[in-house]
């Protein structure tokens, strides 16, 4: 068992850090965010993650999990920082990659291994983390391992998924990529591949989501399409999925959360070859529109109505609302589309009234209503994230609280059959 410093404490840091823990490794977990470095120890977490909560009691009341307040010596670094994108460049932000690094190349002794599992561009750990780490006078390959290993774990099912995914390991040479390899094999179920170097695991773990995001769009095509010729998209999909090489994914309000809206760009770093990437971008951020034009059908002008979006969080069952679909579609209802031509800006005094509500998101920087305040009066719902609690409304009991009677389900978790049945006009992606 070793001892492992674990950098950044968030989405991925922080489960990866408790379950190396109660694995039996000895783990000191670092954020430069004093609030959080206080949570984990406290063992209160604010991350709405399944068992995360009792796993952290767990690694923190056995004593192998404690926080840090300074970086401290570790056979193990891993590097788990966040890589902000820049909306405008199109970029990652890498100051907290070359932060952490900087951190660990203060401590770095020989015979350490640093694993950087941050989303970045191909390229980022050989050409930026390895010369300010070998600026302690210690060589990568030969005196210290340095390796890639991208996180590939799913929000909502964090822990399942650290440990039975399989893994990608790329090092410098064996004497980085062994030591990886060894750290997770103490914790993983899942195969743990090795990659010729860290670049091309850098850049598996790019074309992985990419190729997931460009499959949706896929589907979001045909949506629109299958709505030109009135077919039913979700019937259509289902009959296509029946053939043995076809697997279309599910058409949806959009792609949110902060891997598959933004890591396709990074493939764009060092490449001019993208062409059908970020049409497939394009048509993902088209969705809202097509919700709206939906919405236009059931309701005529949308002025003045009011319209009530379940779901800021990004996707069903958590509270992440980064590049939510549901709030795009409600800031696009408020301030109509953002095209080059007419920039929107703010709130038009004549349009709709649109309310958002989620009982998964507590985040004062967003507008939310309870549920009864966002329903009542309402002209029509539209449910743009798959949670537990939205399947089992009651469209009678809701039906008698709006004004107007209509529903768009853009993650067909109603049975819409039903919603016509109490009254409603009901639409879905
Ligand atoms: N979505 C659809 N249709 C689908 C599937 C998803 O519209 O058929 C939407 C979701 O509603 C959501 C978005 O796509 O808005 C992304 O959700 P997701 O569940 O596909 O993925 P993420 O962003 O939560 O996590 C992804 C995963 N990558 C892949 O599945 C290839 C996860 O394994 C990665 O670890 C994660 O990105 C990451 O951190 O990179």
């Amino acid at each position: 068992m070793s001892r492992v410093c674990v950098h950044g404490l968030g989405y991925i840091g922080l489960p990866t850090a408790a379950v190396l823990a109660n694995s039996g490794h000895e783990v000191a977990g670092y954020d430069t965010d004093r609030a959080v470095r206080d949570s984990v120890r406290n063992a209160d977490v604010q991350i709405d993650e399944p068992g995360l909560d009792e796993l952290l009691r767990q690694a923190v009341e056995s004593g192998r999990l404690t926080a840090a307040d300074e970086i401290a010596e570790a056979r193990y670094h891993l590097i788990c920082v966040p890589t902000p994108f820049d909306e405008e460049t199109r970029r990652p932000g890498l100051e907290y990659v070359d932060a952490a690094t900087e951190a660990v190349a203060e401590v770095l002794r020989e015979g350490d291994t640093v694993i950087l599992e941050s989303t970045v561009p191909p390229g980022t750990t050989e050409e930026r983390v390895r010369p300010v780490l070998e600026e302690s006078g210690l060589e990568a390959g030969t005196d210290f391992g340095l390796a890639h290993c991208p996180e590939t774990v799913l929000p909502g099912n964090i822990l399942a998924e650290l440990r039975e995914n399989n893994r990608i390991v790329g090092g410098i040479g064996p004497e980085s990529t062994e030591p990886a390899v060894e750290l997770y094999d103490s914790f993983v179920d899942g195969a743990i591949r090795t990659a010729e170097d860290p670049t091309t695991a850098e850049f598996v773990k790019l074309i992985q989501n990419t190729f997931r995001d460009v499959n949706i769009a896929f589907a979001n095509e045909t949506a629109r399409i299958a709505h030109d010729y009135d077919v039913d998209t979700r019937e259509a999909i289902d009959l296509a999925n029946g053939h043995p090489r076809v697997d279309l994914l599910s058409p949806g309000p959009g792609v949110g959360g902060h891997c598959l809206p933004i890591d396709p760009w990074f493939l764009g770093v060092g490449s001019d070859s993208l062409d059908l990437v970020p049409t497939a971008r394009r048509v993902n951020d088209g969705m809202s529109a097509f919700v709206i034009e939906l919405l236009r059908e059931l309701l005529g002008d949308l002025d003045g109505a009011k319209i009530a979006v379940l779901g800021a969080a990004y996707k069903g069952n958590v509270d992440d609302t980064r590049k939510s679909p549901g709030l795009a579609l409600a800031r696009e209802l408020r301030e109509g589309p953002k095209t080059p031509l007419a920039a929107a800006d703010g709130e038009r005094p004549d349009g709709p009234r649109v309310v958002v509500h989620d009982p998964h998101v507590e985040d004062p920087s967003i507008e939310l209503t309870d549920f009864d305040t966002a329903v009542s009066g309402a002209d029509a719902l539209v449910i743009t994230a798959d949670h537990d609690e939205f399947e089992t409304l009651d469209p009678r009991a809701l039906r008698e609280r709006m004004s107007t009677p209509n529903v768009v389900d853009t993650k067909q978790i109603l049975r819409l059959r039903r919603w016509r049945d109490a009254g409603f006009s009901a639409r879905r992606i």
